[in-house]
């Protein structure tokens, strides 16, 4: 989508740091962390948001779950514990419309989030 700002990362017309890539996702530090590790993984694929999310789509969206699963344990956070989460919508307060899973990880996490 062409004005779709994370369809610009991927496609590297925006920088970002990339922490990791392969054919269907895309892992990149968040702009404005939450936590010590704050990690965006999206699919290559433009979905808007989760309601957009098709049966066609488990795989990828599968998939984000396991890359951020890798990467949490290469930097050591799977004993402590990390956090995956998919905003969608205003009342969660999606404000980039291209599906992205949240890995937060670093410090004690609140719950519920607020
Ligand atoms: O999360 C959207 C997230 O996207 C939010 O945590 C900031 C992050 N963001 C916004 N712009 C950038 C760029 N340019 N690089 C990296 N990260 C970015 P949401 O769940 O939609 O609220």
């Amino acid at each position: 989508m062409s004005d779709c700002l994370f369809c610009k990362i991927r496609d590297g017309q925006i920088p970002a740091k990339v922490v990791y890539q392969d054919d269907t996702c895309l892992a990149f530090e968040d702009i404005n962390p939450q936590a010590p590790t704050h990690v965006l993984f999206i699919p290559r694929k433009h979905i808007a948001t989760v309601n957009d999310v098709t049966a066609a789509d488990e795989a990828t969206v599968g998939h984000l779950f396991t890359a951020a699963a890798k990467l949490a344990q290469q930097r050591g956070h799977d004993s402590n514990g990390y956090r995956v989460v998919m905003n969608t919508n205003r009342d969660a307060g999606q404000t980039v419309f291209h599906i992205h899973l949240h890995l937060l990880a670093g410090r004690p996490l609140m719950w519920p989030p607020g």
